[in-house]
């Protein structure tokens, strides 16, 4: 059996061989690695410690939070703040950033995150995750400023998730492909398990809440019947759905075996561009995808080069397999 190697090891040849991890950055990742591993104790306890149900308490988009919610968050925020390596944080269940506390050195990295993803999966014990991109400061230093979070996604330097499901696997990105790493509890270390993972440029196999239906455009409707038709339509193939509820398994799926994971616009909310947020979730597996050579878009346009006008705000998401995406994606365009 190959010897393994950690996610410390990894880490330290990518940076000593290919020179792509600054020693701040590699910090970055090893302390988020080690809050991941924290959440994930946490989720595993589920009703055997005081973790699951709702805080009874609302985040900044409105939503209840869930006791998990408000732990990963804190876990996130305790782990990152004193090392040194960031600046700022922000999260979906903060409204605004976090600066780095003046009693801790400053960093030159920002770090995002959704703490816990698919939260409406905690409590019925079905896969949720840990979604981070980092970004770097604009060089003014000093005290951090929200815009200096809104960059397009493009110019994020680091992304990754953790999904807390049979196993807990983290998946990165630094921009030199994707890897994933399995937490071994005997060891208490993430093992690199996957290198060089890509994702299959076609597939048989869609992610859609297809309970929306009758709210989408019309070029989502079109796509999503021609897969329905299956053999018999225009598509010549029949298709698979899964729908988890949880982007980060979801995703996690598509980049394991392919598929294409979308939530559209629709009209329920027709101001709103989407449900899934810019910064902390399509951002950071837009990255991912495409590094594992998928494609991510909004409908019209690819979603690392939207220029983001507002921390939390929202966006239509169409990624994985390339030639699905770009399929879907073309049949909004036409109907643009
Ligand atoms: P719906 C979880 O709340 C989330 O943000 C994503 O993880 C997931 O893909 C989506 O919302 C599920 O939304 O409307 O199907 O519950």
């Amino acid at each position: 059996m190959s010897k393994s190697i950690s996610l410390t090891q990894y880490l330290l040849e990518q940076q000593r061989l290919h020179d792509n991890i600054p020693a701040q950055l590699r910090l970055l990742l090893e302390v988020v690695a080690r809050a991941c591993k924290r959440i994930s104790i946490s989720v595993n306890k589920g009703a055997l410690g005081d973790v699951l149900g709702s805080a009874h308490s609302e985040n900044v988009q409105g939503e209840i939070q869930k006791k998990l919610d408000i732990i990963a968050n804190e876990v996130l925020i305790e782990a990152n703040e004193w090392g040194g390596h960031l600046a700022a944080m922000a999260s979906e269940e903060m409204e605004d950033i976090y600066p780095v506390p003046n009693r801790f050195p400053q960093g030159e990295y920002l770090l995002l995150f959704d703490p816990l993803d698919g939260s409406s999966n905690i409590d019925v014990n079905v896969s949720i995750g840990t979604i981070f991109s980092v970004l770097r400061r604009d060089e003014s230093g000093g005290t951090v400023s929200p815009a200096e979070f809104l960059q397009p996604g493009r110019q994020q330097a680091a992304a990754g998730y953790c999904v807390y499901g049979p196993q807990t696997t983290l998946v990165l990105t630094v921009g030199a492909g994707v890897v994933m790493f399995t937490l071994d509890r005997e060891q208490g270390s993430f093992v690199l398990t996957q290198d060089k993972v890509q994702i299959p440029e076609d597939t048989q196999e869609f992610a859609i809440n297809m309970s929306n239906m009758r709210h989408w455009a019309p070029p989502m409707k079109r796509y999503i019947d021609e897969c329905l038709a299956g053999k018999d339509g225009v598509r010549g193939k029949n298709f698979n759905m899964r729908w988890i509820a949880s982007m980060v398994a979801d995703v996690h799926r598509i980049l394991c075996r392919g598929g294409v994971f979308i939530y559209p616009w629709d009209q329920r909310e027709p101001e709103k561009a989407g449900k899934l947020r810019l910064m902390y979730e399509a951002n950071p597996m837009g990255f991912i995808v495409e590094q594992a050579g998928g494609v991510a878009t909004n409908g019209q346009q690819r979603i690392l080069d939207i220029a983001p006008d507002a921390l939390h705000q929202r966006v239509s998401v169409m990624l994985g397999s390339k030639n699905e995406v770009e399929r879907v994606t073309r049949y909004h365009q036409e109907a643009h």
